[in-house]
């Protein structure tokens, strides 16, 4: 096979808008490796750490080393541009190695969230085919070390990698040395800068989680324009509390945007007050990206604790995004952490809003921000499809040089979601201000957004269908004070007795994540049906929003 027929399938952009954007400097024709050999090339010697990891410290020439390594064994192996991998790893050094490694040899991969079970691994598994999976010992599904499991089976991967685990097929032996050197191994990629480099992850709103390939000249054209917005330099000095493979602590500007700047990332296991206040006090961490439900964690222990504060004295700037942050809490940032407030409204399929750093507060308390890019197009769009007037809500369309133009493999869903001229709708209602900054209202998608934690309704759905006592099942959400979003299930069932306890349990059985599991559940009758025969979500959020306000909790709860 030849080498251009190996570049996996996606949905290019048009050649005068591509043209166009590399033109602009946009497109750069640089793989996203370059921000490493960049760092060494300007110091070899250089001792800069790039990673913190517990205990451990890797340096730029560290993180490109490893990262070598493991993309020459794999090469060596019969890895080759174009082949893909499923990687599922949490908070640690050994991502980025990972990442960077794939990406020198031209694998792509899917990096799953550390929280996804074996419901999405099986469904990214099957929709890339993965030749190499690369886990942890540290996740339930793999802590056995097993590998004769039925998910391993189904997945087909020629190759399994482990971390955590010792000998040959543990993740810590093929990063670590040599006994030959990398440049003696086979010729290996990255792949060309306008292929795609690895695929993120949509939030989703459909049955099957969708995937959204990115190229190296848009993800890093995103991460240097971040930069740019948010003054990431080498004093840069970043806690990443979020997962890692997501698109904001990885790109916006994220991880990358610290990489690509020479400055430091302290990783943290989770957002939580305990594990990153003690964080930033030692490792003098000055940038961070947090959801709002771990905004109000930090806010309540500082409030607690006003001596906490002193803990966080290095951080001046704090981004919030991947769901809407209440007015009354962003007001509380500068006072109770002291540091700046950065609203983040951003898409793993592209778009990313940021009010910038000298915006006037009041600014950055109401809105999510404008477009990073002078290139990012956007229409607000009413339920005709006509601009909206100025100030009025709509449905949010945008394509630019950092957008994608179509899911993975899904040709009928891409029909719905991309208009004829490549505008992605992304499902989020809006408001323009007159500066062009937005402020999220709503959601047209079926979506619940858990605190960040996004769910596809409908995937859920599906899963509760599965039980043999259920009828319909329809999955809204609810409001909630600390996570915003919380999810009901209302469902109709043979067997009024049945408990949420005993539902959760068969969806953990049936390999759902955690998150997803929906947080009450509600026996109807009937569902109600809107006047076309679709099921009334709207007359549910509104049922189970007023059941919460006043309390009445229904007789009908089974929680
Ligand atoms: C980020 O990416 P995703 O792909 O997990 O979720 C995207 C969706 C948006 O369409 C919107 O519905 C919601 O999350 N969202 C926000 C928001 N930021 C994201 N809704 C209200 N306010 C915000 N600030 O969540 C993401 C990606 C890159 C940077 C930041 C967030």
């Amino acid at each position: 096979m030849s080498q251009s027929n190996r570049f996996l399938p996606y949905t290019r952009w048009p050649t005068e808008l591509a043209e166009s954007y590399r033109a602009k400097g946009h497109w750069r024709g640089e793989p996203l490796t370059a921000m490493l050999s960049r760092q060494c090339d300007a110091a070899p010697d250089a001792t800069a750490t790039a990673i913190v990891c517990g205990e451990r410290s890797l340096s730029y020439v560290e993180l490109d080393a490893s990262s070598t390594r493991l993309a020459a064994r794999l090469a060596r192996h019969g890895f080759r541009v174009g082949d893909t991998a499923l990687v599922q790893l949490p908070n640690v050094a050994e991502f980025y190695q990972v990442f960077f490694a794939l990406l020198k040899v031209g694998i792509a991969p899917v990096n799953a969230l550390f929280s996804h079970n074996r419901l999405e691994l099986a469904s990214y598994a099957e929709q890339i085919r993965p030749r190499l999976f690369i886990g942890s010992l540290a996740h339930p599904l793999f802590a056995s070390g097993d590998r004769s499991g039925e998910l391993l089976q189904t997945m087909g991967a020629e190759l399994v990698l482990l971390d955590g685990e010792g000998g040959a097929l543990g993740l810590a032996h093929w990063l670590g040395e040599m006994d030959v050197s990398p440049t003696q191994t086979p010729a290996h990629g990255p792949s060309p800068a306008d292929e795609v480099a690895f695929f993120q992850l949509s939030g989703g709103s459909t049955g099957t989680p969708k995937l959204i390939p990115r190229t190296h000249d848009d993800y890093l054209y995103s991460v240097r324009r971040s930069n740019e917005i948010c003054g990431l330099g080498p004093h840069t000095r970043y806690l990443c509390a979020l997962p890692a493979p997501h698109n904001f602590p990885l790109s916006s500007p994220g991880a990358l945007g610290v990489f690509e700047a020479g400055g430091t990332v302290v990783l943290a296991q989770d957002p939580s007050p305990t594990s990153c206040f003690p964080l930033v006090a030692r490792h003098s961490v000055n940038l961070t990206s947090l959801v709002p439900p771990a905004v109000s964690l930090w806010l309540q222990a500082a409030e607690a604790d006003p001596s906490v504060r002193s803990q966080l004295a290095s951080l001046t700037l704090l981004q919030v995004g991947g769901a809407k942050l209440a007015e009354a809490v962003a007001r509380k940032i500068r006072p109770l952490l002291g540091c700046r407030l950065q609203q983040v409204f951003g898409m793993a399929e592209g778009l990313v809003n940021y009010t910038r750093l000298s915006d006037p507060d009041e600014k950055i308390i109401h809105t999510q921000g404008s477009p990073m890019s002078p290139d990012d197009e956007v229409r607000i769009l009413d339920e005709a499809g006509n601009p909206v007037s100025p100030g009025q809500p709509g449905a949010l369309h945008t394509r630019g040089p950092y957008t994608f133009r179509g899911y993975y493999q899904s040709p009928a869903h891409n029909a719905r979601v991309f208009d004829s001229e490549g505008f992605y709708c992304s499902g989020d209602l809006v408001v323009q201000d007159p500066d062009g900054y937005l402020t999220v209202v709503g959601r047209q998608k079926d979506q619940i957004n858990r605190g960040g934690e996004k769910i596809a309704a409908e995937e859920v759905e599906n899963q509760l269908l599965h039980h043999p006592a259920i009828t319909q099942a329809a999955l809204v959400s609810m409001p909630d004070s600390t996570m915003g979003e919380k999810s009901c299930a209302f469902i109709v069932t043979t067997e009024p007795g049945l408990k949420a306890l005993i539902l959760r349990k068969f969806l953990r059985s049936r390999g759902v994540a955690e998150f997803k599991l929906p947080d009450r559940f509600e026996i109807l009758a009937a569902l109600p049906m809107t006047a076309v025969g679709k099921i009334d979500k709207k007359g549910l959020r509104e049922r189970i929003a007023h059941s919460l306000a006043s309390s009445q909790a229904d007789s009908t709860f089974t929680v």
